[in-house]
C-alpha cells in the first residue's frame, strides 16, 4: 500500500511520508575534520532507509562562511568545502533515490551572508545595481533608524560607514535581510531554487518563511502584509512539478494562516512548521527566551486544535524538536530512568496524529541533551544570551541553567553511531563535544536490541504507512482535563478503521478508561510488552499503545 501512497510523481505523496532531519556538521564525518559531510550521509542511506524514512530535510550545506552554521548562505548554488563537493551532493541524491528517499534541501531565502556577493556589491555605492537587494535606511551611524532588535541580540541595523547607510538584519550582523519587494532579487532566488530542482532535488524545507515580507519602517517582522503574495508566486515560479514537497518555518503561523499556507491548491507551500504547541517564543526581547515547564492539557489542546483545524483544508506537519530545540527526551520525557519508555511514548503520540512527522537526527535513538562548560559551546545564540545576561548582572548558575534547558547545541552534538571513540561520528576531534553517554546510547546497540527506541520508531514508521486510517483519520481528543494522560481517537470513515492512541506522560501510574467501543480491539503497538485490558486502566509511567478496532 505504502508503495501506491508514495508514488512521488504525485501531489501528496508526502502526506503518507516520514521525514529525517540531517544536521550535517554532526551527522558522520568520513574525512576526520571533525565536521560532518555528505559523504557520509550517503554512507548511511541504509541505515536511513532501514528505518523506513522516506525524505530528509539537510540543513544547509551551501557554500557559507558558517557563522550561524550554513544559515548565512554566499553562495546558494555551491556547496560549502567544509561538506564536500557538488559531485557529492549529486552522489547522494542519486543514492537517495535508488532507494526511494527525497534530498529536501534548506533554503534561507529571508536572508544572505555579509559575504555574499550580492551584499558585497551592495554595500559598494548607492547606485550599485545590488544595493536594492537589501534594505537601507540613512543615517549617522550613531542611532540606529528605530528600536527594532535582531534575533540574536543587539540592533536590528548596522552601519556601512562608506556610504553613510544602515542595513536591516533580523538575525545576526553576517546575515543581512534580502528586500523581498525587489522583483529583480526574487527572480535571482527562484533562478538558484530551480538549479537545484534540475539536479533532481524533490523538495526545500524554507527558513523563516514567514519574515520575507517584513517591513522596517513599520517594524513588522513576521506575517508582513505581502507575505502570501510572495508565496504564491515563489511556488508558481519554482515549485512547478506536483511532486516537489515544501515546508515552511513559521513561527508567526495560526491555523487560520496555515490553512493558506497549506492549502490543498498547491498555491503557496505544502505544509507549515507551526511552533504553538512547542511552547516557545522566537525573539521579542531574549528574557522570553526561557523554556516554560510541561503542562500537559495545554499542549493536548493546542494539538487537537490543529488536529481538527486542518483536517480536510491544510496539513500538518508533526515534529517536537529540530535544530533549534531542546531534545524532547529531555524536555517532555524523562532522559533518566525512564529514558527509553519515555522516547517511545513521545513517538507514539507524535506518529499517531494526521500529518507528516519529522525525526530529528538522534531522537530515533531516544539521545538527550548534553549540558557543556560555556567555553565548549559554539553557537552564536548561546554566546549572545550568556553575553548579554552576565552584562545585566545576572548570576552566573541563572543564566547556565537557562541555556541547559534552551541552548540550541545542546541538541547539535554528533550522532552516536556506536560505543568506540568519539561515537564513530570522527576520527578527529569533533567541532563540538559527543555526548559522554554514546557509550550506553548508539545506533550499533540499538540495531542489535529487539526493545530499544530505534526499533520502535521503525516499527511506528511501517505501522503508519500501513495503515491508511493513521494517515488521514479525523482526530477526536479524549479525556481533555488528564494532566497526565494524552489520547486520542483516529477515526477513518470511508474504510471503518478506529484507533485509540493513549500516552502517559507521566513516571506514575496514571488512571485512564478505554472508551467501551474499543473493548477486544487489537493491539498494534506498544512500548510494555502485554496488551491493555478494556475499561478503567492504570497507565504505568510512561505507558504508550495504539488499539485499533
Ligand atoms: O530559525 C528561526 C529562528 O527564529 C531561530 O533563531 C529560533 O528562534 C531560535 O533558534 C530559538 O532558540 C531559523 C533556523 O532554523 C536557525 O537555525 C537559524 O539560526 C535562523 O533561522 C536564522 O537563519
Amino acid at each position: 500500500m505504502s508503495e501506491l501512497i508514495l508514488d512521488k510523481s504525485r501531489w501528496g505523496w508526502w502526506q503518507s511520508a516520514v521525514f529525517y532531519q540531517i544536521y550535517p556538521k554532526s551527522f558522520l564525518d568520513t574525512t576526520g575534520s571533525g565536521v560532518g559531510d555528505l559523504k557520509g550521509i550517503t554512507q548511511r542511506l541504509d541505515y536511513l532507509q532501514q528505518l523506513g524514512i522516506s525524505g530528509i530535510w539537510l540543513s544547509p550545506v551551501f557554500r557559507s562562511p558558517q557563522v550561524d552554521n550554513g544559515y548565512d548562505i554566499s553562495d546558494y548554488c555551491a556547496i560549502d568545502p567544509l561538506f564536500g563537493s557538488m559531485e557529492d551532493m549529486e552522489e547522494l541524491i542519486a543514492e537517495g533515490k535508488k532507494r526511494n528517499i527525497s534530498i529536501i534541501l534548506d533554503l534561507v531565502l529571508n536572508h544572505c551572508s555579509d559575504q555574499h556577493p550580492w551584499f558585497l556589491e551592495a554595500k559598494k555605492s548607492r547606485e550599485n545595481p545590488f544595493h536594492d537587494y537589501f534594505l537601507w535606511k540613512d543615517g549617522d551611524g550613531i542611532t540606529p533608524p528605530n528600536e527594532m532588535r535582531a534575533c540574536f541580540g543587539g540592533p536590528a541595523w548596522t552601519y556601512v560607514p562608506e556610504i553613510g547607510q544602515w542595513y536591516f538584519h533580523q538575525f545576526a550582523p553576517q546575515q543581512p535581510d534580502l528586500n523581498w519587494t525587489n522583483p529583480a532579487m526574487r527572480q535571482a532566488l527562484y533562478r538558484a531554487i530551480r538549479f537545484w530542482v534540475d539536479k533532481g532535488v524533490e523538495g526545500f524545507r524554507l527558513d523563516v518563511i514567514d519574515q520575507i515580507g517584513k517591513d522596517p519602517d513599520l517594524q513588522i517582522t513576521g506575517n508582513g502584509p505581502r507575505l502570501h503574495e510572495y508565496l504564491r508566486e515563489l511556488s508558481a515560479a519554482a515549485f512547478r512539478e506536483p511532486g516537489i514537497v515544501t515546508v515552511g518555518e513559521a513561527w508567526g503561523a495560526d491555523v487560520e494562516r496555515a490553512k493558506r499556507y497549506s492549502n490543498p491548491d498547491c498555491s503557496e507551500l505544502s505544509m507549515v512548521f507551526q511552533f504553538q504547541h512547542i511552547g516557545l517564543d522566537q525573539q521579542e526581547g531574549k528574557e522570553k527566551w526561557d523554556t516554560k515547564p510541561l503542562y500537559l492539557p495545554d499542549l493536548k489542546r493546542c494539538l487537537a486544535h490543529w488536529q481538527n483545524g486542518l483536517h480536510g483544508c491544510g496539513w500538518n506537519s508533526l515534529f517536537m524538536n529540530n535544530h533549534d530545540l531542546p531534545r524532547v527526551v529531555s524536555r517532555w520525557g524523562n532522559d533518566g530512568v525512564y529514558r527509553v519508555k519515555s522516547a517511545k511514548m513521545l513517538a507514539t503520540m507524535l506518529h499517531g496524529m494526521e500529518g507528516t512527522p519529522y525525526i530529528y537526527q538522534g531522537e530515533e535513538l531516544g539521545m538527550t541533551n548534553i549540558k557543556l562548560p560555556i567555553g565548549e559551546y559554539r553557537d552564536l545564540e548561546i554566546l549572545n544570551i550568556y553575553k548579554e545576561r552576565m552584562a545585566k548582572g545576572c548570576r552566573e548558575e541563572d543564566v547556565m541553567a537557562s541555556i541547559y534547558a534552551r541552548g540550541r547545541d545542546n541538541a547539535r552534538t554528533p550522532m552516536q553511531w556506536t560505543d568506540s571513540e568519539n561515537a564513530g561520528f570522527t576520527t578527529g576531534t569533533p567541532w563540538i563535544e559527543v555526548n559522554p553517554n554514546y557509550t550506553a546510547i548508539n545506533a550499533a546497540a540499538e540495531e542489535k536490541d529487539p526493545d530499544s527506541v530505534l526499533n520502535y520508531y521503525k516499527q511506528m514508521i511501517t505501522l503508519r504507512k500501513s495503515h491508511l486510517g493513521l494517515i488521514y483519520g479525523s482526530f477526536q481528543l479524549l479525556a481533555e482535563e488528564n494532566p497526565q494522560v494524552f489520547a486520542y481517537r483516529r477515526t477513518l470513515a470511508e474504510t471503518g478503521e478506529n484507533y485509540l492512541i493513549a500516552c502517559n506522560f507521566s513516571d506514575k501510574d496514571a488512571a485512564f478508561t478505554i472508551p467501551a467501543d474499543f473493548a477486544g480491539a487489537r493491539h498494534l503497538i506498544g512500548n510494555y510488552p502485554d496488551t491493555a485490558p478494556a475499561g478503567a486502566v492504570t497507565l504505568r509511567p510512561y505507558e504508550a499503545f495504539v488499539l485499533q478496532k
